[in-house]
């Protein structure tokens, strides 16, 4: 690892992911939370899913971390325990945070199928696990954009890039900017020094840092902590989409099971004791079925 705070981060680990099967009939690419991925505070999970018409993520629950799904093609429905509905397509996004508790339906729309996306999973801090649920949802239009130079194109979904900044709240401080770079062009990105990150491809190779290391799609590069300010990323033959997630670490203990992520195991066993009971946020899960599954 580079000692250096001048230059460009560097690159400290490169994952390729395999696909897997989640949900029902889902296919995932998982990168952060795979074995190779773990504990990457603040992040518990970057899926890229691939969900054909008959699979999907049907009724289940959520306490003490954030879900951002981010549309590439396709259309998703959700519905939560409370109401709440909607559909996101190609570039929208949904921002949820579970807080103390959310069951909720994430199903492909059938005539839109399959549907391609990310999801995101940031965990929150001691004091938001427990905060009401919320949901930001932005349709593409209302994702700012970058636009540094010819042929670089940055949609700011959390943080910001070349002065364009994200109205998207976020209980923990992340950066979440898509890429698309056009052949050989360079780009820096600042990034806080104190964030760990990553970067995922989707398409196109790149090369990270002063050392060029090549980012492939479904490969995670995971970025050097050494108070560096910046990010530089260059494209060669041909161009490239990707992201760039980046956080400020909690440093808090992290005890998941399942979809439950908390501080002790105490607070584990309380989730499930909440959610089977129907209390504390959990109420309206008692004979929840969603309509869309
Ligand atoms: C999960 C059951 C699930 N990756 N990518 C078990 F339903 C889920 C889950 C998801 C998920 C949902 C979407 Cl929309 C996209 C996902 C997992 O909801 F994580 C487990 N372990
Ligand atoms: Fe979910």
């Amino acid at each position: 690892m580079s000692t250096l705070s001048k230059g460009s981060r560097s690159i400290i680990k490169a994952v390729l992911s395999r696909p897997t099967m989640d949900g029902v009939g889902a296919l995932v690419y998982r990168s952060i939370g795979d074995t190779e991925l773990r504990n990457h505070d603040p992040f518990l999970l970057l899926d890229e899913f691939n969900v054909d018409k008959d699979g999907g993520f049907p009724d289940h629950p959520h306490r003490g971390f954030e879900t951002v799904t981010y549309m590439r093609e396709g259309q998703f429905q959700h519905e939560d325990f409370a109401g709440h509905k909607g559909t996101i397509g190609p570039g929208d996004l949904q921002w949820m945070t579970a807080g103390r508790g959310i069951v909720h339906t994430e199903m492909p729309v059938k005539t839109h199928a399959p549907a391609h996306g990310l999801q995101l999973w940031i965990n929150l801090p001691k004091e938001h696990k427990m905060c009401e649920p919320q949901y930001q949802e932005l349709l593409d239009g209302q994702v700012p954009r970058a636009n540094p130079q010819d042929g670089v194109v940055i949609k700011v979904i959390a943080g910001e890039s070349h002065g364009a900044s994200s109205k998207v709240y976020t209980r923990t401080p992340t950066m979440y900017l898509d890429f698309k770079m056009a052949p050989h062009k360079t780009v820096e990105q600042a990034i806080p020094s104190s964030y760990n990150g990553f970067i995922y491809g989707l398409k196109g190779t790149i090369y990270v840092g002063e050392e060029g290391v090549a980012g492939k799609p479904h490969q995670t590069l995971v970025l050097s902590e050494d108070g560096t300010e910046t990010i530089k990323i260059s494209t060669k033959g041909e161009e490239a989409h990707f992201v760039v997630i980046a956080g400020q670490p909690l440093k808090e203990p992290v005890v998941q099971r399942g979809l439950f992520v908390m501080n002790s195991q105490a607070e584990i066993v309380e989730a499930m004791v909440d959610y089977q009971s129907g209390q504390h946020g959990f109420e309206r899960a008692k004979g929840w079925h969603s309509t869309i599954a």
